[in-house]
């Protein structure tokens, strides 16, 4: 290389801003040095480019599995400026140093998880080692030389060179992201080998890769320290949920309200009619499905008023103008006058006129737009010294059998009220029972720690309308005479749902009968703890 010259490594499987980056390299006085594709495609925008073959005088070889992974590469990243020796073996070497490392890696992910699948041999070769060397490599030296590992960062590295400010705190950001890059990468390759060797039989290895996506002004209360991060293992193929979220408009997420907008999306994203949830403290406190959004949104909040009040509201549908309106407007079904507040508004999408009315209903209302949530993900609880994981509960009322165990069976209203009171139950917290009827919530007891709690609850909140009303339970009941089955039976509820398997069974089938409730069972338990 030209003595004094400022070097240039890039070598990229994700070719974006090329040109951008090339073209402002060549600008700024840089030699360009690049892996085979990377070199073509620069010189197809016009940039000249030494290829690492001239400078390692070694070709590429076992089809390119050996590129970069060459002392007159990693001499020139890794030596200290600093070291007279070291420059001075570079020197005797006729190695130059580097001083930008631009890499990005082959797209192990996106193979991997692409809905045509990968073989296992196409997945070992896109397993990526030239790359993190020389990403790792700059990483380790970024005293001396920048490394950029995403498109985004280009401007950024550009304007840093062209001042004449040399910033450490820059360059550790970027050393700090390389790491991070490379670390999912790695995760990413781990997990697929994991899931070739273990098959479906586990749950996915803990190996997620992570990156942060912000810091949170703070967790659950103040004193605790907190951060959002993004599983980038669902990159592409299947992100969406809560961690990616778009805000529109508001004040900054907290800690609570991420937490307590998954719970109304995980929730609302269930149902297939168009659906409002209302969610408070992880609950959903008010849910209803109908053909008019409006409709619903009104029955979601008429359900439990007063636990609405700063709730967050989710629609499975979009948010135009009419909706948006009756949003700002809606006053508090308790006593008719106070406007409705909320912390969030979430849904799939918002219409021009739709986003603008809701702005201004208040400066803090956040405001977010949010993908489909995927099935099939990982749930990964914290214990102390370990974590707990699991698949993701996915079960909807579609997938299960509603048995009927009574002497009554349940008319077609009466079953159609029972599935969506379980679809409903499957999102509160245990114990949970939820009353419904006719497509919408009428009461919930949560997180109580008897069953017999959480129904009373619920049937205070239900109120009147629990006659006729259809009721799930999270699991099944343990006593029945006496206890809560008779409770709900003498309540006027004509449906009982739960999953059955207690040894008192006949019990709980016996005081239904003596009241002329239905009771289905459908072996299957939604516990959420
Ligand atoms: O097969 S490798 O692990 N061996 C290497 O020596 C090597 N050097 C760079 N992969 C290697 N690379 C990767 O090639 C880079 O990480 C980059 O993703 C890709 C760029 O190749 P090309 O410039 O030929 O498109």
């Amino acid at each position: 290389s030209t003595p004094g010259r400022k070097q240039a490594l890039i070598s990229l499987s994700d070719k974006t801003d090329l040109a951008k980056l090339g073209n402002g390299l060549q600008e700024l006085g840089y030699t360009i040095v690049s892996t085979g594709g990377t070199a073509s495609a620069l010189e197809g925008a016009g940039v000249s480019v030494t290829k690492v073959e001239e400078l390692t005088r070694f070709p590429e070889m076992l089809d390119g599995r050996v590129k970069t992974l060459h002392p007159g590469i990693h001499g020139g990243i890794l030596a200290r400026r600093d070291q007279e020796h070291h420059m001075e073996a570079l020197e005797k070497h006729e190695i130059g140093t580097f001083d930008v490392v631009v890499v990005n890696l082959y797209p192990f992910y996106a193979k991997a998880s692409s809905s045509s699948g990968i073989s296992f041999e196409d997945g070992i070769e896109n397993i990526d080692i030239g790359g993190p060397a020389m990403i790792r490599a700059a990483a380790k030296n970024h005293r001396d030389v920048l490394v950029v590992v995403d498109s985004e960062d280009y401007s950024n590295l550009l304007e840093f060179l062209r001042g004449d400010n040399d910033d450490q705190q820059f360059r550790r950001k970027l050393a700090w992201k390389a790491f991070q890059h490379v670390a999912s990468y790695d995760s990413a390759v781990s997990e697929w080998l994991w899931k070739q060797t273990v098959g479906d039989k586990f749950p996915p290895s803990l190996t997620v890769p992570l990156s942060l996506k912000d810091p949170l002004r703070y967790g659950e209360n103040p004193h605790q320290k907190a951060a959002v991060y993004v599983d980038k293992s669902l990159s592409e193929v299947n992100a969406g949920g809560i961690a990616t979220v778009i805000q529109h408009h508001g004040k900054e997420m907290s800690y609570n309200n991420y937490l307590d907008a998954d719970a109304a999306w995980n929730c609302v994203c269930d149902f297939n009619k168009p659906t409002c949830v209302v969610v408070k403290h992880t609950n959903p406190c008010g849910v209803a499905s109908r053909n008019d959004i409006i409709e619903a949104y009104r029955l979601a909040v008429k359900a439990d008023p007063v636990s609405a009040f700063g709730g967050i509201v989710a629609f499975n549908v979009e948010v135009d103008e009419a909706l948006a309106r009756d949003i700002r407007e809606f006053r508090s079904p308790t006593d008719g006058e106070t406007r409705m507040f909320y912390e969030i508004v979430v849904a799939p999408k918002y219409t021009e006129k739709g986003l603008e009315v809701l702005r201004g209903k208040s400066k803090t209302l956040r405001i977010l737009e949010a993908s489909k949530n995927n099935k099939g993900k990982l749930s990964l609880r914290q214990i102390g010294g370990g974590w707990l994981a699991q698949d993701s509960d996915d079960l909807t009322p579609e997938d299960i059998q509603f048995n009927v165990m009574s002497d009554k069976t349940p008319q077609e209203n009466e079953l159609t009220d029972a599935q969506f009171a379980w679809l409903c139950v499957k999102h509160v917290k245990s114990n949970a029972i939820v009353i419904a009827k006719d497509n919408c919530m009428l009461g919930m007891g949560s997180g109580q720690p008897n069953r017999r709690e959480s129904l009373r609850i619920a049937l205070r909140k239900a109120g009147d309308e629990v006659k006729g009303a259809a009721l799930a339970s999270d699991a099944f009941f343990p006593f029945a005479w006496n206890d809560a089955v008779e409770e709900a039976c003498q309540s006027g509820v004509s449906v009982i749902a739960e999953p059955g398997g207690s040894i008192r069974d006949k019990d709980a089938v016996e005081c239904c009968n003596k009241y002329g409730v239905s009771l289905v069972f459908t072996n299957v338990r939604h516990f959420r703890h």
